[in-house]
């Protein structure tokens, strides 16, 4: 070692007793040129994840389990319950005649309804009936119980800001002391306040930040959908992407996270984009291919209904499909917003 080496390995041991790094060994890492995501991304095939889904059925039950969730951990993140830095996933499933017990926590929740039909979300006493494609939201601290009272197994898509919320500390939870919260409100009631471009009179931010609609149906949805592509110029990118919004504000839905439902049309062949968001995508209908690019390669993901995909931030997003396809997508745009820190690049 030369005397400059030795001098500065002698003063990083003898400092570091008392908790002090030199800031110009990590400079580097701490303010990359770009975003350089420890996250990578990921597909998982329905068909495979089908039956594990079935086994935890088997293996517990709704009420014991509290929530019968196979968690989507991004692979580059094992063990940390996160898809991306700072969003959750998970694939849940709710058996006919079951329950999932009612609480509350901090964190914000979407579910997004892959397979089956007629189980209900409860929130702060009024039901939603699920249907495939439909995006519910359970906002910050409101009790929420699920039910299945159909014939079939329903399965969706939690998104939650989980390891956003870990990594504020700001997270807190409480248990009901009822299994089912009462029915207190007609379903369809929030809809009816606010989801016809129209709104009460009086009081109209139940949930301060996080849209007063509970559901926002998946036929509507489509419809919107459908229609532009017909009518419509179609984005070179983005074929025709719609974003959800909290109708009392036009911002996204809830403030962590921002959700999205694409159509491609058939013989789409998108250009590529990146983002600084990370976002998790459910194929809704149809099938086609995702090709992104990041620092650790090129991947290449077919997809059809009901498989789920990754993509990290700054990570370069292809879509093309040849058939058509629906995708639905969520993503923590909203906090890069806020922070003014997101950014978008489309390659021409
Ligand atoms: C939760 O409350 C639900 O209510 C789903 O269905 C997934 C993951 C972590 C913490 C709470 C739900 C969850 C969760």
């Amino acid at each position: 070692m030369t005397n400059t080496a030795a001098l500065r390995q002698q003063l990083y041991q003898d400092m570091s007793p008392l908790n002090l790094t030199p800031l110009w060994e990590v400079l580097h890492a701490l303010v990359p040129p770009q975003p350089s995501s420890p996250c990578v991304p990921a597909l998982w095939k329905y068909e495979q994840i089908k039956p594990f889904l079935k086994r935890a059925g088997e293996a517990i039950t709704a009420e014991e389990a509290v929530r019968r969730v196979l968690i989507l951990e991004n692979p580059a993140l094992r063990g940390q319950s996160a898809v991306t830095q700072s969003l959750y996933a998970g694939l849940q499933l709710i058996l006919p005649g079951e329950v999932a017990p009612s609480h509350r926590h901090t964190q914000s929740a979407l579910r997004f309804i892959v397979e089956g039909t007629g189980a209900y979300t409860a929130v702060d006493g009024e039901r939603s009936t699920m249907h495939p494609g439909d995006f519910i939201i359970t906002p910050s601290w409101t009790w929420h119980d699920h039910g299945n009272e159909s014939t079939e197994p329903v399965v969706w898509l939690d998104g939650l800001d989980i390891p956003m919320i870990r990594f504020f500390d700001a997270g807190f939870a409480q248990n009901d002391i009822a299994k089912s919260q009462t029915v207190a409100r007609a379903e369809g009631s929030s809809f009816a306040r606010y989801g016809h471009n129209m709104a009460p009179v009086r009081g109209d931010a139940p949930f301060g930040a996080t849209s007063p609609i509970f559901s926002y149906p998946y036929e509507r949805s489509r419809e919107a959908l459908y229609q532009l592509e017909r009518d419509a110029a179609m984005d070179p990118w983005d074929g025709v992407k719609l974003r959800y919004i909290n109708p009392a504000t036009g911002g996204s839905p809830m403030p962590t996270m921002a959700t999205f439902m694409q159509r491609l049309p058939a013989r789409f062949d998108g250009k590529s984009c990146r983002q600084t968001d990370g976002a998790v995508y459910s194929v809704v209908e149809g099938a086609g291919t995702a090709y992104i690019d990041g620092p650790a390669g090129s991947v290449r993901f077919d997809f059809e209904a009901r498989d789920h995909f990754v993509v990290p931030s700054w990570h370069a997003l292809r879509l093309a499909s040849i058939a058509g396809c629906v995708l639905f997508s969520y993503s923590d745009r909203p906090v890069h917003q806020a922070l003014g820190i997101h950014q978008e690049e489309r390659i021409p």
